[in-house]
């Protein structure tokens, strides 16, 4: 029978230092996701593979969602940011590594960055996310660097279904393609999943959810992870990069994604609320604030009038908190402001309520007249712009002929992109 102690987890104790900072941590603790912020540093810009659903010009996909690129940063700037962020969030309780490439394919600045933040707040949790390849390599220096909190992407447990998500991998000089590849970086990824939870790391396993190719297969890796001593997983699902091989598979919907979560919960604790934030996200998990720290100036709308300028006016709904920011997600919008433009001038028009709808991943498939609704709030516009949509709902604004555009950044920059979008001026 496993113990119910609140200091053990899967059958394993956990000291009570650990427990207590477990519990400020956003994603290893659903309670502490709305209260406490974490905050990436992005100095680890290079991969040693090549996962078939990534596009290297943009974040990794494992902690992180594509269609947008981060920023780099030297293990100096990234001291400097940490210095600002911690003076202006309150409760930042965790400083994580998650790219734009593999924390440790970068493990020289990683290890700087880490060393700096450390000297300036002791307390700080230090959180990495890897690709697993270099584990047994590193995982003593992990160790020592007092690291508790690692999360391991593990996407298979067969070579001959990681042939089909990996392209190659890089290892010590080499490069090895197919099952070869695929069976060394598994091999390295569970031995360190091992090595790790054996020294008392609390290792998060994320796993991208890929349906026909590993989605039949999820249960055992949980359960294999599992017995190697892994804290909880995390299936995410698979977003399609533009430019990579795995461009025009289907997203993996919240109704099947929800399902393996709680089939998988049967075996292993299971992380619900994630966001696929990006390798430099700040802030709570649901309450995104990089673009604060990382804009110089938060632009204004020029001035001038939309109209009479002899080009074709659309009529636009942004979701922003802030009203210069593209900042919700589309499910999280109570009102849009409507903008009419022609990509150089715009106008706003109105502020527009809408109900809203997403309270909760369990309850996103089930409230469809609610999300007609605001489908219907919108028919009048061209486009919305948001800071992340799903694929129903996108669907969803589609039929009623409104194109959802993605967009991080300024009010302003959005604008102008979502006008060059619909004149398919810019690759979608
Ligand atoms: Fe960052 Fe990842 Fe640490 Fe969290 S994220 S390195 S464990 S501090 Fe969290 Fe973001 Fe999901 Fe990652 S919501 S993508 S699980
Ligand atoms: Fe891309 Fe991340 Fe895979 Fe590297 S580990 S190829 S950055 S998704």
């Amino acid at each position: 029978m496993e113990c119910s102690s609140p200091c053990s987890v899967n059958n394993k104790h956990i000291p009570p230092g650990l427990l207590e900072a477990t519990a400020k941590h956003p994603c290893y603790s659903f309670g502490a996701h709305h209260k406490y912020a974490r905050m990436h540093l992005p100095v680890a810009p290079k991969c040693n593979i090549n996962c078939n659903y990534c596009n290297r010009k943009f974040d990794c996909l494992h902690e992180s969602r594509p269609g947008v690129t981060s920023e780099i940063l030297t293990p100096q700037s990234a001291e400097q940011k940490f210095r600002r962020v911690k003076a202006q969030i309150e409760n930042l309780s965790v400083v994580g590594i998650a790219g734009p490439g593999d924390a440790l394919a970068n493990w020289e600045t990683t290890k700087e960055s880490i060393e700096r933040v450390k000297a300036i707040d002791p307390e700080i949790i230090f959180c990495l996310s890897t690709n697993g390849l270099l584990l047994p390599e590193y995982y003593h220096e992990i160790i020592s660097l007092g690291i508790k909190h690692v999360t391991v992407t593990v996407n298979c447990l067969n070579p001959e279904i990681g042939a089909r998500i990996y392209g190659h991998i890089l290892y010590k000089g080499k490069r090895y393609e197919g099952e070869t590849g695929a069976a060394i970086l598994i091999k390295n990824q569970l031995e360190g999943i091992r090595l790790l939870a054996e020294n008392g790391v609390l290792v998060k396993v994320n796993i991208v959810m890929i349906k026909d190719i590993n989605d039949f297969h999820i249960p055992d890796i949980v359960k294999k992870v599992k017995e190697l001593g892994a804290f909880m997983t995390n299936i995410m699902p698979l977003i399609p990069a533009p430019g990579s091989a795995f461009e025009n598979y289907q997203q993996t919907s919240m109704k099947e994604l929800n399902k393996m979560r709680n089939q998988c919960q049967l075996h292993l604790h299971q992380m619900h609320h994630c966001r696929q934030c990006r390798a430099d996200a700040i802030g709570l998990l649901g309450d995104d604030r990089a673009i604060e720290f990382a804009a110089e100036t938060a632009g204004r709308i020029p001035a001038g009038t939309a109209s009479g300028q002899g080009k074709k006016i659309y009529r636009i709904a942004v979701a922003s908190k802030r009203g210069d920011l593209i900042d919700q997600h589309f499910g999280h919008a109570s009102e849009f402001l409507i903008y009419d433009g022609n990509g150089r001038y715009f106008e706003m028009v109105e502020t527009r309520r809408v109900d809203k709808y997403c309270s909760g991943a369990e309850l996103c498939e089930t409230e469809e007249d609610k999300k007609d609704a605001i489908a219907d709030a919108l028919k009048d516009c061209n486009a919305v712009l948001i800071l992340r949509i799903g694929y129903q709902a996108r669907q969803r604004l589609l039929k009623k002929g409104i194109v959802s555009i993605e967009h991080y950044g300024t009010v302003e920059e959005g604008l102008s992109f979502a006008v060059q979008k619909i004149e398919g001026k810019e690759a979608v």
